[in-house]
């Protein structure tokens, strides 16, 4: 039997963005692995993606184009196989005929892209919809108030490299969880700790990140900006302000030490429920470590607070006088260190945008023009957006026309009138840029399209030239040339991996600076206030009520990627509670719950779980239907609130009861 070994690269939301041998045996998929042409990937991956070629033949693998049966139940899978010229004929009659009635507008592409690159996301797909003058979505299912927080203070300067993190001799991990969800940045803590750095961990959860710190701060959620406004306030009062660094480098650090003065120590380990000698510890520690590094995860952003939070914990080496040392400063999202640009000319529409986060309403409460064709590729929203009933609700509605174009078929693509299959990653090209390591890779299709599955670059192309909007090139070397510049189409012709050559390990405040207008750090401003209804660093209560007083939080797992591969992961998945909570409610490890609040309810097994903190539920994220006894997820229970920057999602701010059913 013939073995090949091919290389490849992982396109999945995940930082590391890992490079990859694809063993290729009897033109099937054997087996994938790390190689080291990414450094950072040091020759391993994680479970899930060693997984992959499970997904590749899944009996869920979506194979030919399907349209809904007559009379076929939405919700239900009630498909028939159909040929792509008849699927393609029928989603071009309902888009002409649907902007015939009521324009471009009520249309929907509905995508967020976390684990796509460059070629099937925002490439053709965005050139048809924006063309077509289709509705447009603020992209804010993830990452959007840290995002929000990082432009406006530095203007997305490149962040601390996975290497450097070593030669820092104290590191904060705020809101993260390596071990889950960036699992190729272990090994630099690992090693840091063992040159001797120390390690503090702000998270809810006893995580195992936490239980290898020197010092666990087990925040209430959604509180991470009374705490930073703390330390802040006691740098400053305590004189160990960098106020030299502030004056030459930072504008409106008076204002921010104005707001920051609110907060006591004793005030902020009341709202953050923390010990007040902890936060005195962190203090000591931070201001006292010659190289500090504060890595800044996403899990601290899905809240109220959120995009004040992100924004104070970015200040920090600033006001701490941090910067200007290789392992010094913040690491969040690296991507900004690799400049790419669009693959299409696209001019501003002028469409309106819906929060992508509100989808449920946007689909339900009918503003002019209601969305009649709902475009879903590159995501999984009825198991990833809040509010889940209300989607459920939209999906469920007769006058919308729904097409899913999917690899397997998820819950979403259940609702859908027309599925199209989709390639995965091994079977079209993809350009991808990492967000954790600081990388460009390229890789080729490792196999052929399973079935009759077709790129996103190919359909929307097709369709964009059906409709008459897209004229151009559309071929994958043309959308690679006008996306590179010649320095990188060399580096991606020579090896099929590039790493940007100037700043590939930047020192903050050395070699790489804000990319503000002024280069300088805005710590406050009403720039920036005016980016937030309230003003930045104003901290907004808890949602608690005495009816739904658990918080509850949905964070990563090890074996899940958000909804991704979740036809592999069919277990009943149980939510945890802490021991107290349980106990006072007759809950013991195993008794079914029922979680619950005015959203919706989840009914599945309690794992008691003394790593959380008491008054906080855990129930992942990403699961699907088949993962809890209600056919329901964490999502029924989360609210669509919009955070205080970016619009994000407050996935973390579902408040919930749990009683023994
Ligand atoms: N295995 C795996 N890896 C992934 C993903 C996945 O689903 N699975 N998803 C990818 C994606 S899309 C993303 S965005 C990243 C996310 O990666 P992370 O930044 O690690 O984000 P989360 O998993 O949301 O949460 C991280 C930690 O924040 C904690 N947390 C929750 N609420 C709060 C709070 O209010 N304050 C503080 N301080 N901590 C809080 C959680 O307990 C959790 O341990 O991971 C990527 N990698
Ligand atoms: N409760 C709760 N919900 C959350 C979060 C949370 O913390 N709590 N986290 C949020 C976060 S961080 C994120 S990033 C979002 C992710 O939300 P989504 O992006 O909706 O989730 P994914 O699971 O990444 O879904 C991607 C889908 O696209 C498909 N796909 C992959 N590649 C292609 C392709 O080339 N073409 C096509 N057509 N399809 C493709 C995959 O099969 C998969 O079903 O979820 C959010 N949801
Ligand atoms: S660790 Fe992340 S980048 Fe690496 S293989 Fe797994 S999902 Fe992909
Ligand atoms: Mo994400």
């Amino acid at each position: 039997m013939k073995k090949t070994i091919l290389d490849s690269a992982c396109p999945m939301d995940c930082p590391d963005h890992c490079s990859l041998t694809v063993e290729i045996q009897d033109g099937r998929v054997a087996r994938l692995g790390g190689s080291r042409r990414n450094p950072v990937t040091a020759g391993f991956i994680c479970s899930k993606i060693r997984h992959f070629a499970d997904h590749l033949l899944a009996p869920e693998r979506i194979r030919t184009p399907l349209v809904r049966i007559d009379g076929g139940k939405k919700g239900e899978a009630a498909f028939r196989e159909t040929s792509w010229e008849e699927a393609l004929d029928l989603v071009e009659a309902r888009m002409r005929a649907v902007i015939e009635r009521h324009g471009g507008e009520a249309i929907l592409p509905f995508h967020y892209g976390g684990s796509n690159g460059l070629l099937s996301e925002g490439a053709a797909d965005r050139a048809l919809f924006d063309r077509l003058g289709a509705t447009r979505i603020h992209d804010t299912l993830c990452a959007a108030p840290t995002t929000t927080a990082m432009r406006a203070l530095y203007g997305k300067m490149p962040s601390v490299a996975y290497d450097d993190f070593v030669h820092a001799d104290l590191i904060v991990v705020w809101g993260a969880n390596p071990h889950a969800s960036h699992i190729h940045l272990v090994p630099y803590l690992k090693e840091a700790q063992r040159r001797g750095a120390r390690l503090i961990v702000v998270d809810p959860r006893r995580t195992k990140a936490a239980k290898a710190a020197d010092l666990h701060l087990a925040v209430r959620p959604g509180t991470d900006l009374a705490l930073a406004l703390a330390v802040a306030r006691e740098l400053f009062e305590s004189g160990r302000a960098d106020r030299a660094f502030l004056e030459e480098w930072s504008v409106g650090a008076e204002e921010f030490e104005r707001r920051a003065s609110m907060w006591s120590i004793e005030r902020a380990a009341s709202e953050c429920g923390l010990d007040p000698g902890d936060i005195a510890r962190f203090i000591d520690a931070y201001a006292e470590a010659e190289t500090a590094l504060i890595r800044c995860g996403w899990g601290l952003e899905r809240n109220r607070n959120g995009g004040s939070a992100a924004a104070a914990i970015l200040a920090l080496p600033a006001v701490a006088g941090k910067f200007g040392r290789r392992g010094g400063g913040y690491a969040l999202s690296s991507s900004s260190a690799t400049a790419v640009r669009h693959r299409f000319a696209v001019e501003d529409s002028g469409a309106r945008t819906i929060n992508m986060n509100r989808l449920g309403r946007a689909l339900v409460e009918f503003d002019a023009p209601p969305i009649e064709l709902l475009f879903v590729y590159n995501a999984n929203p009825l198991a990833t957006v809040t509010r889940q009933e209300a989607v459920r609700r939209g999906l469920e509605r007769d006058d919308l026309f729904t097409v899913v174009h999917e690899q397997v078929m998820t819950d979403t693509a259940r609702y859908a009138d027309v599925v199209l299959p989709a390639t995965t990653f091994l079977e079209h090209h993809e350009l991808s840029v990492g967000y954790g390591s600081i990388s460009l890779q390229y890789a080729p299709p490792a196999i052929a399209p399973v079935g009759e599955a077709r790129p996103n670059y190919e359909l929307f192309a097709e369709l964009g030239r059906r409709i008459g909007v897209i004229e151009e090139d559309a071929s994958v070397p043309a959308m690679v040339e006008r996306a590179l510049d010649a320095d990188q189409i060399r580096a991606i012709n020579a090896d099929s991996i590039a790493f940007p050559t100037d700043g590939a390990h930047p020192v903050q405040f050395l070699d790489t600076f804000p990319r503000t207008s002024d280069r300088k750090v805005h710590l406050a401003g009403p720039d920036i206030d005016a980016l937030t209804p309230d003003g930045l660093y104003r901290f907004r209560d808890d949602p608690a009520t005495e009816a739904y007083p658990l918080a509850m939080i949905s964070p990563a797992t090890q074996r899940t990627i958000s909804s991704s591969l979740g036809e592999l992961h069919r277990e009943l998945v149980p939510v945890g509670i802490h021991p107290e909570d349980a106990h006072v409610r007759g809950i013991e490890d195993g008794t079914p719950v029922r979680i619950h609040n005015e959203l919706g309810e989840v009914r599945t097994l309690a794992r008691l779980d003394p790593d959380l903190r008491p008054g906080v539920v855990f129930l992942p994220k990403g699961l699907w239907s088949h993962n809890t006894q209600s056919g329901t997820t964490a999502n029924s229970l989360c609210p669509d609130d919009e955070a205080d920057l970016g619009l994000g999602a407050c996935f973390n701010d579902a408040r919930v009861e749990v009683e023994a059913c």
